[in-house]
């Protein structure tokens, strides 16, 4: 890869992460459960707190390990409010309901002593309404010191704040000591409790400067840090600006959708799509950006697929043989469904969590497939089929070839192969030419000759 600047780090494209909502994931001390906590498993409404914690997370990283996980995106943590705690009060305290900056140092130690990364949700754009700051701007205006830290506004909530949410007041970047303030906590972090790096909240809302700023506050810290990006639209600008490693990749995820799940476009149709997004990022960042099937900000996409399970494992063997850094979300790999938000924010089924459980048994060799084969993880793109609903995705590495052979349709499908011969990888044949495939299904070749 010919980049100029700083590179993203190299351990990115290794990555398998986990994106953990911290509150649903796993309650490890139900002392510092908040008040009104409600019982794990029922539906979650906007409001509802169940009792999740870092403690949790810390008790759950042999699980995590075992699935092959090696890097954690956890959403924010620090004092808010809300259950998403993206109405930061203080961003220099973990919430004392997830088990405080303790909890943090602990679950950091213990992560890093297994080779796991661990990275926090930067809230940039915008603070809650509880934050100190803003209660004293608001109720002194011109005579405190933060007065000018907010922009204030003639129209109704009389200050301006995040998609029109009263909750959320935007910060003033325009103000330098703002800057310098919310610079101070992406370095605090990375300095004093040693995260590896900053999923950054909203990008797209920031002025692109400040992100700049963040982006090279991180790599003076820590080159190895990684800096990543909420983008919903195209990432090229900013990393033509040189503004952030990778995207979260929710343009991949938008033909993921159409394709594997709601079954809208056929195989040269996603194709072409795919690789017009590959073609417009440079290469560091398609390898260094977080793909997606889920989030806390989008259906279940086992929801999406109409709850079946053959669509939503066909898309997942695609992410993980797919350049960039494959993320699960939460409870995904054990079926866990949901809708829009707050739906999709159910607590982990910890119950399902058995060793033969049909999803989560193949997302396990999916995740091992990956960790154990360098193509998969360095490998160039290439698409040599894409017919109906059937198609080939190959990741060629210094003389070494890994296909991935899909077909994402109700008939057998006939996949032409390019060239020489291959090994299919579960039933150890040999092949050329041709390649039939049952309705969807998946399996990986190595090219022998
Ligand atoms: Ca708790």
């Amino acid at each position: 890869m010919e980049v100029t600047g700083v590179q993203p780090p190299a351990w990115v494209q290794d990555a398998v992460f986990y994106q953990i909502f911290p509150d649903r994931f796993c309650n490890g001390d139900q002392a510092n459960d908040p008040p009104g906590v409600r019982p794990w498993g029922e539906p979650p409404t906007p409001t509802s707190f169940f009792g999740g914690d870092l403690w949790g997370i810390l008790k759950k990283l042999d699980y995590l390990e075992n699935l092959g996980v090696n890097a954690l995106y956890l959403t924010p943590i620090f004092l808010a409010s809300t259950n998403h705690r993206y109405d930061t009060e203080d961003y220099f305290q973990v919430d004392p309901v997830l088990g405080g900056n303790t909890a943090l140092r602990e679950l950091v130690r213990e992560a890093h002593r297994r080779k796991m990364r661990i990275i926090l949700d930067g809230v940039f754009n915008h603070c809650g309404r509880g934050h100190p700051f803003f209660r004293d701007a608001q109720a002194r205006r011109r005579q405190s010191p933060y007065g000018d830290w907010f922009m204030w506004e003639e129209e109704e909530p009389g200050y301006s704040c995040w998609a029109g949410c009263p909750g959320l007041p935007e910060w003033n970047h325009d103000n330098p000591q703002v800057r310098e303030y919310l610079l101070s906590v992406v370095r605090y972090w990375l300095e004093e409790y040693e995260i590896d790096g900053w999923r950054l909240d909203t990008v797209e809302y920031l002025p692109p400067d400040f992100v700049r700023e963040v982006y090279r506050t991180v790599k003076t810290v820590n080159p190895e840090a990684y800096v990543l990006g909420e983008v919903m639209g195209l990432g090229t600008p900013w990393f033509r600006h040189r503004a952030l490693d990778g995207v979260m990749h929710y343009r991949l995820w938008e033909g993921l959708v159409h394709f594997f799940a709601e079954e809208v476009w056929d195989a040269p149709r996603f194709v072409r799509y795919v690789w017009h997004i590959w073609r417009s990022y440079p290469m560091w960042a398609n390898f260094a950006s977080y793909t997606l099937l889920g989030s806390h900000d989008k259906p279940r996409f086992l929801t999406l697929a109409g709850g079946e399970r053959r669509k939503f494992l066909l898309a997942v063997a695609f992410l993980f043989a797919f350049p960039g850094a494959p993320a699960i979300y939460y409870g995904d790999e054990v079926g866990l469904a949901g809708g829009d938000d707050p739906d999709c924010r159910r607590c982990f089924p910890w119950e399902e969590v058995q060793p033969d459980h049909p999803i989560l048994s193949v997302i396990g060799k999916l995740v091992r497939r990956r960790r154990e084969t360098e193509s998969l993880r360095r490998g160039g793109l290439k698409f040599p089929f894409a017919q109906g609903r059937a198609l080939l995705l190959s990741r060629p590495f210094l003389g070494t070839e890994t296909l991935l052979a899909l077909n994402a349709g109700t008939k057998e499908e006939v996949l032409m192969l390019p060239s020489g011969r291959f090994r299919e990888e579960q039933s150890g044949e040999f092949l050329s030419g041709t390649l039939r495939l049952p309705p969807y299904s998946f399996t990986f070749l190595k090219r022998v000759s």
